[in-house]
């Protein structure tokens, strides 16, 4: 599959990581928009949040309970803001699921 975030998966293409286990990858995003800009991604391939059902939420909650010690790891103690583009409408450039982990400074109230 011609996926940009299999690829990364697959170590056909490097990343900057940032935590990995059997489900999920996180690794620095290549053009951060905050001081720390990670994305999380399922080691599955999920085009999107649109995609996700009761079989594959578990990818989706997994990278959930690690949210918190991924922001630990990167001294997130005042807190983050985690996003998910979806679609033409939400500005998804890269269709394999992924949340955007920002922080590191006072985020911006507006989200759209
Ligand atoms: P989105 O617009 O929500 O689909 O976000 C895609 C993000 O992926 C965007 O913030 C830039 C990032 N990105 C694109 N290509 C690469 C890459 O090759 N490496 C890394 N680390 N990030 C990438």
């Amino acid at each position: 599959m011609d996926c940009l975030f299999c690829k990364i998966i697959d170590g056909a293409i490097p990343s900057n990581k940032v935590y990995e286990d059997d489900m999920c990858l996180a690794f620095h995003d290549i053009a951060p928009q905050a001081p720390v800009h990670v994305l999380i991604i399922p080691k599955a391939h999920l085009a999107s949040a649109d995609e996700v059902n009761a079989d594959n939420s578990k990818y989706v909650a997994h990278i959930f309970e690690v949210i918190p010690a991924i922001a630990a790891k990167l001294g997130l103690v005042n807190g983050y803001r985690v996003i998910t583009n979806c679609g033409e409408d939400g500005a998804q450039s890269v269709k394999h699921l992924h949340f955007h982990l920002l922080g590191g400074k006072k985020l911006p109230e507006s989200m759209g």
